[in-house]
């Protein structure tokens, strides 16, 4: 009858997950071998605990050196440590166009790129996207994939300056402008862009402004700042 009865609950633990030994056994049966359970069932638990524990570290283990690591790019009060006027181009309107990037190519002179959103004056919500690719530019309107975004701003308030670590060789920098119409509606490409460059002594700087409407109507939504400096 117990034995029967014990087949019974353990046939219910594997089907349904339920403890045996809870009801419907012989008292003492219930309970000398619902203490030697519990036991068996605190000591699994102990041992899922341990596992547990090794899980955490093993993972504290691997993260530990990523989070040492310099940060790819770091946010400072100060501006960047341009040189004289040289001199100052057209405004370049670019009626298609969903983000702007920066290339440069130039092995033997360290480059340096600072950027930061300086404003906009937009009826929507604006983002900007920065992505660093160790590769020439893309098509137009192509942006690399997500594992070479390297900021994300998901307004148009002024931020401080960001500035990337000083790199060499073949370097392209995307500023990528989007737009949602509410804080629940998907995010979707600007209409257009317009870039003004001035060259300096050491480098160039790009006043970026993207729009947000299909009648292009001022290109001031998103407004960025970005600077290249060569040689740092
Ligand atoms: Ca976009
Ligand atoms: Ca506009």
């Amino acid at each position: 009858m117990a034995e029967l009865s014990l087949h019974w609950d353990i046939k219910s633990l594997l089907i349904e997950g339920k403890r045996p030994f809870r009801r419907s056994q012989p008292k003492n049966l219930r309970y000398s071998l619902g203490t030697s359970l519990l036991v068996a069932e605190s000591m699994k638990r102990r041992g899922r605990l341990y596992g547990l524990v090794l899980a955490i570290a093993a993972t504290v283990l691997l993260v530990w050196p990523l989070g040492l690591q310099a940060p790819a790019q770091q946010s400072t009060g100060s501006a960047p440590p341009l040189g004289s006027r040289v001199r100052e181009y057209e405004m370049i309107n670019m009626p298609t166009a969903t983000a702007y990037s920066v290339y440069t190519a130039n092995a033997m002179t360290p480059h340096q790129v600072w950027y930061r959103v300086y404003g906009g004056d937009a009826l929507f919500r604006q983002r900007m996207r920065v992505y660093q690719e160790n590769a020439g530019p893309r098509p137009i309107n192509q942006l690399p994939p997500e594992s070479e975004l390297k900021e994300e701003i998901t307004n148009n308030n002024a931020t401080r300056w960001y500035r990337f670590v000083p790199e060499a060789g073949v370097f392209t920098y995307y500023f990528d402008g989007d737009n949602r119409l509410t804080a629940s509606s998907p995010w979707r490409d600007a209409f257009g862009v317009k870039v003004k460059r001035t060259r300096y002594t050491n480098g160039n700087r790009y006043e970026v402004a993207f729009e947000d409407q299909d009648s292009l109507d001022d290109f001031d939504d998103l407004k960025l700042e970005v600077v290249i400096l060569q040689p740092v």
